[in-house]
């Protein structure tokens, strides 16, 4: 039995705004596991294959391009729930619509700048994680806390 995984990318200016640690706490603090992470420049083509879905938009373009133009953070994250909990800790895509205490609605003023990424269901998590990481990259291990948030 293994927990449901999420994908879960700071972007370029989530970093470069200094918000990594504050947008990780709030998964971390909610008892969600995080069991990948890296940092890495996404090429433009990446930015393509990760947001291929979204090659007919009009802004598509614009898109990979900001994806691609600094680092960012790509995380798996596990729990009960975490795809679906997961978007509602982000808030809604427009920042102008996200909730106050979302991240985006805390942290973001404009679509095109957002500040994070998080798969939308099970068959772009699966894909997502797929794209982003090694199957050796992934970490099992168990925390302390599980027995508490679980029961
Ligand atoms: O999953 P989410 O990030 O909330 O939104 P998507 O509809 O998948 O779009 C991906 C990405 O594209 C969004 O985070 C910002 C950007 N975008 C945009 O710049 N303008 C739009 N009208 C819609 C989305
Ligand atoms: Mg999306």
């Amino acid at each position: 039995f293994q927990l449901e995984r999420t994908f879960i990318a700071i972007k370029p200016d989530g970093v470069q705004r200094g918000l990594i640690s504050e947008i990780m706490s709030r998964f971390e603090r909610k008892g969600f596991k995080l069991v990948a992470i890296k940092i890495t420049v996404p090429s433009k083509d990446f930015a393509q294959k990760h947001y291929h879905d979204l090659k007919t938009r009009a802004f598509f373009d614009v898109l990979c391009d900001v994806f691609s133009s600094g680092p960012v953070i790509a995380m798996v994250w596990e729990g009960e729930g975490v795809i679906k909990y997961g978007r509602k800790l982000i808030g809604a895509t427009d920042p102008q619509k996200s909730e106050p205490g979302t991240i985006r609605g805390d942290l973001a003023v404009v679509v095109g700048r957002n500040i994070i990424h998080g798969s939308d269901g099970p068959e772009t998590a699966k894909d997502e994680i797929n794209l982003w990481f090694k199957p050796e990259e992934l970490v099992n291990y168990s925390s302390n806390a599980e027995k508490w948030l679980y029961g």
